[in-house]
C-alpha cells in the first residue's frame, strides 16, 4: 500500500469513482444480472464486446480469449489500442477512466458508438470492479502502456510506459472476485466456445480464437467465416436435406443501420427463424424479425401471383407456408437498439 501511495494520489474525482465502483459491487445483480455461472461468464462478454465494436469499427480483425490456470481470463485483440491519452472530463488516461467510471465506453467513446453489447452492456469498468485484479496491455504508437487495478478497480498505479512494440492492440485480463461470485468462479469452455462461434458467424470476416491453457493438453477453437450469417445458415442446415443449393443472402445500410438475411429452405416443416441485434439473439423477436416475417409473406405471395402458381380457389399463401422448412437469421446491427 505504501508503494500505491507514491504512485497514485487520490483527490474529490477519484473519490467519486471509487464510490461508483464500490456501488457495483454491493449490488452486481444489477450490473450483471446475477451472481452465478451466467454472471462470471458475463464478464467475458463484457470485455470481448469492446473488442467486436473495434473490428465493428474496421480496425480489429481478430480476438482471442484464453483461459489461464487460476481462473484468470485473458483477452487480447489487435485494434487500434485504447486511447492512452489524457482524458479531458477526468483528466485520468482514457485507458483508466474506460477501466473505472461506470459507462465511460460509451460516452466518452472516440466518436464512435457501442454497438455490440451483452445482456447489459455495462462495460469493463464493471469487470474491474468485479475482480479481484485486472490487468490492462495497450499497444499503441511503438509504446506498451501498462496499469494494474487491485480489489474492486483500484488503480495500483497510473498508466505507464512499460516497453515497445510495433503492432497495436488491447490486452485485458482478470481474475473474478470469489468474494462476489461466491458460487463459482470456474469457467465453462463449452458455454464460452458456442458463443465465441456464434460471434463469429455474426461478424463476417472476424477471427475469434478460444484457447484454455487451465490443463494440459490444451484446448483450442478458431473461427473464421467469411460468408458470416450465410455460413450460419448452412451449420444450422448440416444435418438437413436442403431443397435448393445456394443459401439466399442479402445486405443493407441506412442511416448507419446494418442489416443482413441468410435463408434456406429445408424438406422439413419445421421453421427455423433466428434473428439478433447487435449481436443478441432476440429471442421474442421484434421489429426485425416482423418486417422479415412480412416481407417474405408478401414477395412470395407476388411471385406466386405474377407467375400464375395459385390455384384459382387459393387466394394467397399464409405467413407458415411461407416459413415452412425455412431456417433463416436475420442480423441487424443499430447505433440506438429499442430492447
Ligand atoms: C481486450 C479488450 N479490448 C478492449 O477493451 C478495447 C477497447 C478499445 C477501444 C478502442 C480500440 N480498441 C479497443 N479495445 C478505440 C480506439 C479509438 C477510438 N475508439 C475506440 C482510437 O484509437 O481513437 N476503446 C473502447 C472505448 C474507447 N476505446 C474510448 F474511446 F472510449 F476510449
Amino acid at each position: 500500500m505504501e508503494e500505491n501511495k507514491v504512485e497514485h494520489s487520490y483527490d474529490e474525482s477519484d473519490i467519486q469513482v471509487l464510490e461508483g465502483l464500490e456501488a457495483v459491487r454491493k449490488r452486481p445483480g444489477m450490473y450483471i444480472g446475477t451472481t452465478s455461472a451466467r454472471g462470471l461468464h458475463h464478464l467475458v462478454w463484457e470485455i470481448v464486446d469492446n473488442s467486436i465494436d473495434e473490428a465493428l469499427a474496421g480496425f480489429c480483425n481478430e480476438i482471442k480469449v484464453i483461459l489461464e490456470k487460476g481462473d484468470i481470463v485473458k483477452v487480447i485483440d489487435n485494434g487500434r489500442g485504447m486511447p492512452t491519452g489524457k482524458h479531458a472530463k477526468t483528466g485520468k488516461s482514457t485507458v483508466e477512466t474506460i477501466l473505472t467510471v461506470l459507462h465511460a465506453g460509451g460516452k466518452f467513446g472516440g466518436g464512435g458508438y457501442k454497438v455490440s453489447g451483452g445482456l447489459h452492456g455495462v462495460g469493463a469498468s464493471v469487470v474491474n470492479a468485479l475482480s479481484e485484479w485486472l490487468e490492462v496491455h495497450v499497444h499503441r504508437e511503438g509504446h506498451i502502456y501498462y496499469q494494474r487495478f487491485e480489489k474492486g478497480g483500484v488503480p495500483v498505479s497510473d498508466l505507464k510506459i512499460i516497453g515497445d512494440c510495433d503492432d497495436t492492440g488491447t490486452i485485458v485480463s482478470f481474475k473474478a472476485d470469489p468474494l462476489i461470485f461466491n458460487e463459482t468462479t470456474v469457467y465453462d469452455y463449452d458455454t464460452l466456445n458456442q458463443r465465441i462461434r456464434e460471434l463469429a458467424f455474426l461478424n463476417k470476416g472476424l477471427k475469434l480464437i478460444l484457447e484454455d491453457h487451465r490443463n494440459e493438453p490444451y484446448k483450442k477453437n478458431e473461427y473464421h467465416y467469411e460468408g458470416g450469417i450465410k455460413e450460419y445458415v448452412a451449420y444450422l442446415n448440416r444435418n438437413k436435406t436442403a431443397i435448393h443449393e445456394e443459401i439466399i443472402y442479402v445486405e443493407d445500410e441506412i442511416d448507419d443501420i446494418k442489416v443482413e438475411v441468410g435463408m434456406q429452405y429445408n424438406d422439413g416443416y419445421q421453421p427455423n427463424i433466428y434473428s439478433f441485434c447487435n449481436n443478441i439473439n432476440t429471442h421474442e423477436g421484434g421489429t426485425h424479425e416482423e418486417g422479415f416475417r412480412l416481407a417474405l409473406t408478401r414477395v412470395i405471395n407476388n411471385y406466386a401471383k405474377n407467375n400464375n402458381f395459385l390455384k384459382k380457389d387459393e387466394e394467397s399463401l399464409n405467413g407458415d407456408d411461407c416459413r415452412e422448412g425455412l431456417t433463416a437469421i436475420i442480423s441487424v446491427k443499430h447505433p440506438d437498439p429499442q430492447y
